[in-house]
C-alpha cells in the first residue's frame, strides 16, 4: 500500500468554523472553538487519517484587519501556516456570506501558488439558493479548483471533503504516528483548554484581554498530572470578573477545562488556576516568550 501525506492549510475570516472543521476531519477535538471571533491565536496541526493518507490539517487564526500587536501576530501566523501547503482550503461562513473582510481575503488568495479549494461551511444554517449564489460569487473573486459545501457542526459533506483531500495528497511517508492527534504538546493543549473556557464563559470583550500561561505541568506518581496555570488579565476589575462572586466563575472555568483535559489527554488531571493582573501583558516581550509566541514588530 502506497502511503500519502498532505499538508492542508485552512484559512478564513475569524469565526468561519476552521477549528470546528479541523476537529471534524480529525474525528476528535484537538482545536478549541467558541462562538466569539479570534478564538484561535496560534497555529495547530490536527492529524486526520483517511485510509492510506495522512492529512495534516493546519488550523490557523482568522484573517482580519489587525489593530493590536497580538492581532498582527495572529494574522502573520495564519499566512505562515498557509505557505507551501499542498492544498489551501478557504473556509467561508455561508451563513454570514461574503462580507468585505471575506472578499478581501478571497481576492488575496488569487495570487497564491498553492492549489486553492473553496469550502462553504455552515450549510446547516443556510438555504440552497444562497449557497449556489455564494459559490459563484466567491469563484468570481478567485477561481477555485474545487468547491465544497459542508457543515463542520453536523458533519454534512465532511466525509466527501476528506476523501477528496486524501486523493489529492502527494505520495509519501506519514510524518506523524498514526495514533497521534495533533502536533500540540500536552502543555499547550492544557493552556488552550483553559483559554477556550475564558472565551466561552466570559463576556464579549474580556477574553481579548486574557492569556494563559502554564507555570508547571507535573507528572504525579499515580499517573495523573498537575497543571498550574496563570490567567493573565490587564486590570484589577477584570480579575474580579474572572474570579466571580465567591470564586464561582473561576471554579466553573477550572472544572470545564479540567474535564476537557482529561478527555483529550486520557488521564486524570489536577488543575490549579491563578488570576494575575499584568497590565500591558500584550505589549511585553517577556510575556510573549512565556506564552511561546513569536514577537512581531
Ligand atoms: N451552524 C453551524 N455553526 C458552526 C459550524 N461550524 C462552526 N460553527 C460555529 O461557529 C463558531 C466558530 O467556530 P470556530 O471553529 O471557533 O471558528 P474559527 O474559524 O476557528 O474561528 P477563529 O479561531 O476565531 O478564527 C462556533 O460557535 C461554532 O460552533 C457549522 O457548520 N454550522
Ligand atoms: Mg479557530
Amino acid at each position: 500500500m502506497k502511503t500519502r501525506c498532505g499538508v492542508i492549510a485552512l484559512i478564513g475570516a475569524p469565526n468561519a468554523g476552521k477549528s470546528t472543521l479541523v476537529n471534524a476531519l480529525v474525528g476528535q477535538k484537538v482545536a478549541i472553538v467558541s462562538s466569539k471571533v479570534q478564538t484561535t491565536r496560534v497555529r495547530l496541526t490536527g492529524v486526520a487519517m483517511a485510509g492510506a493518507a495522512q492529512l495534516l490539517m493546519v488550523d490557523t487564526p482568522g484573517v482580519f484587519q489587525p489593530r493590536r500587536r497580538l492581532d498582527r501576530a495572529m494574522v502573520q501566523n495564519a499566512w505562515e501556516g498557509a505557505a507551501d501547503a499542498d492544498v489551501l482550503l478557504a473556509i467561508v461562513d455561508a451563513k454570514a456570506g461574503l462580507r468585505d473582510e471575506v472578499r478581501t481575503l478571497l481576492a488575496t488568495l488569487a495570487d497564491r501558488k498553492e492549489p486553492r479549494w473553496l469550502v462553504l461551511n455552515k450549510v446547516d444554517a443556510t438555504s440552497k439558493d444562497k449557497l449556489l449564489a455564494l459559490a459563484m460569487e466567491a469563484n468570481a473573486l478567485t477561481p477555485f479548483d474545487e468547491t465544497f459545501m459542508v457543515s463542520a457542526l453536523t458533519g454534512d459533506g465532511v466525509a466527501d471533503l476528506k476523501a477528496a483531500l486524501a486523493a489529492a495528497a502527494p505520495e509519501g511517508p506519514w510524518l506523524f504516528p498514526e495514533d497521534q492527534l495533533s502536533d500540540a504538546p500536552a502543555r499547550l493543549m492544557a493552556a488552550e483548554l483553559v483559554r477556550e473556557q475564558l472565551f466561552q464563559q466570559l463576556g464579549q470583550e474580556l477574553p481579548y484581554s486574557t492569556a494563559v500561561h502554564i507555570e508547571k505541568f507535573e507528572e504525579q506518581s499515580d499517573g495523573s498530572a498537575a497543571v498550574h496555570a496563570q490567567i493573565l488579565v490587564e486590570r484589577d476589575s477584570q480579575k474580579g470578573i474572572v474570579v466571580g462572586a465567591r470564586g464561582a466563575r473561576i471554579k466553573a472555568i477550572g472544572e470545564a477545562a479540567r474535564h476537557g483535559m482529561e478527555e483529550l489527554l486520557g488521564r486524570r488531571m489536577h488543575l490549579f488556576l491563578h488570576v494575575k493582573v499584568r497590565p500591558g501583558w500584550a505589549e511585553d516581550r517577556h510575556v510573549w516568550r512565556d506564552l511561546g509566541m513569536d514577537w512581531v514588530e
